[in-house]
C-alpha cells in the first residue's frame, strides 16, 4: 500500500486520540440508540466528522463508513473505503474511562490493506499492512501461539454464553473467558496471543474492519461463526483465534469430540 495513506491514518488517529483525551477531562454528552446498552457520546460525533473532514481535503476519491451515520451512504466496497468505529467500547469510554480504542481498517475493492486498532488510555498501537506482519507499537508480533483447548484463554460476552448450551459447556473446557466490551481490542488481543479466541453473534463491520486483519497478519483465522469469510458490508457473527483453538472450539459446536 501507498506509504503516505498509512502515514495519514496514522496522524488522523493520533489526532482523534488527543482529542478523545482532552474531551474526556471537560465532560461530553451521552445518548442511548437503540438500546441501553449502545451508547454514543458527542466525542464519537466528532471524532467520525473529523475523519470525514480529512478524508475530503487529502483524499476526495476515498469514502468512510463510520459507525456514527457516515456508514448509510456506502452500498459497496469499490476503490478505497476507510472503515471506522470512532470509539470502539463506548459502555467503557463512558463507565471506565479506560478499555476503548479508535479502530480503522482501510479496504481496497473490498480487500483488507491496512488495519488500525489503538487503545487510547493504554497507549497501545496496533497495526498491520497485508502481507507485511501485525505489530504493536512498532515492534512484530509473532505469529499467534498453537495451544489446546483446555489451555486457552477465550473472550466473549457473557450476555448471551447463559442462553446457549454449547457456548456454557465450552467455558468449562477452557482454562479461562475474559469479556473486554471492545471488540476490536479483542481481536488486537487474539493477534498479540493474549486470548486464544473471540466470538461475538452480532457485530457491525467498523467493530472488526481494523482488527481482523491484525489477526490474519499474526496468522490466526477469523471468519463468521459459520465458518464463512467476513462480509464488511453487513452485521454478523464473528469468530477469530489460534488455528489450533479454531479447529477446537469449530468441533465442540459442531459437537464433535476434542
Ligand atoms: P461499540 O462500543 O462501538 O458500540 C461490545 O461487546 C462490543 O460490541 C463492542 O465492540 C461494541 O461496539 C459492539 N456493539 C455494541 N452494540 C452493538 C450493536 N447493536 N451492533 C453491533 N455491535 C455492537
Ligand atoms: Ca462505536
Amino acid at each position: 500500500m501507498d506509504e503516505s495513506l498509512r502515514q495519514a491514518a496514522l496522524q488522523y488517529i493520533s489526532e482523534a486520540a488527543a482529542y478523545i483525551r482532552t474531551e474526556m477531562k471537560k465532560g461530553y454528552d451521552v445518548d442511548t440508540k437503540a438500546n441501553k446498552d449502545d451508547l454514543v457520546t458527542t466525542v464519537d460525533k466528532n471524532v467520525e466528522t473529523m475523519f470525514q473532514e480529512k478524508l475530503a481535503q487529502d483524499f476526495p476519491e476515498h469514502r468512510l463508513m463510520g459507525e456514527e451515520g457516515s456508514f448509510e451512504n456506502i452500498h459497496d466496497l469499490d476503490g478505497t473505503v476507510w472503515i471506522l468505529d470512532p470509539i470502539d467500547g463506548t459502555v467503557n469510554f463512558v463507565h471506565m474511562g479506560t478499555g476503548f480504542a479508535v479502530s480503522l481498517g482501510i479496504f481496497q475493492d473490498g480487500e483488507p490493506v491496512f488495519g488500525v486498532v489503538y487503545d487510547v488510555m493504554n497507549d497501545e498501537l496496533f497495526t498491520a499492512v497485508a502481507g507485511e506482519g501485525a505489530y504493536l507499537n512498532g515492534h512484530a508480533l509473532p505469529n499467534v501461539p498453537d495451544r489446546t483447548l483446555s489451555g486457552s484463554l477465550i473472550s466473549f460476552n457473557t450476555g448471551w454464553v447463559i442462553h446457549n448450551e454449547k457456548y456454557r459447556e465450552l467455558v468449562d473446557k477452557v482454562r479461562g473467558t475474559r469479556s473486554y466490551g471492545s471488540a476490536a481490542l479483542e481481536l488486537a488481543y487474539v493477534a498479540a496471543g493474549r486470548i486464544d479466541a473471540y466470538l461475538s453473534l452480532r457485530l457491525a463491520p467498523w467493530d472488526v474492519a481494523g482488527g481482523s486483519i491484525l489477526v490474519q497478519e499474526a496468522r490466526g483465522l477469523v471468519t463468521n461463526l459459520n465458518g464463512e469469510k467476513l462480509d464488511f458490508l453487513h452485521k454478523d457473527s464473528l469468530f477469530a483465534a489460534a488455528p489450533t483453538v479454531y479447529r477446537d472450539i469449530t468441533n465442540h459446536l459442531n459437537g464433535h469430540s476434542s
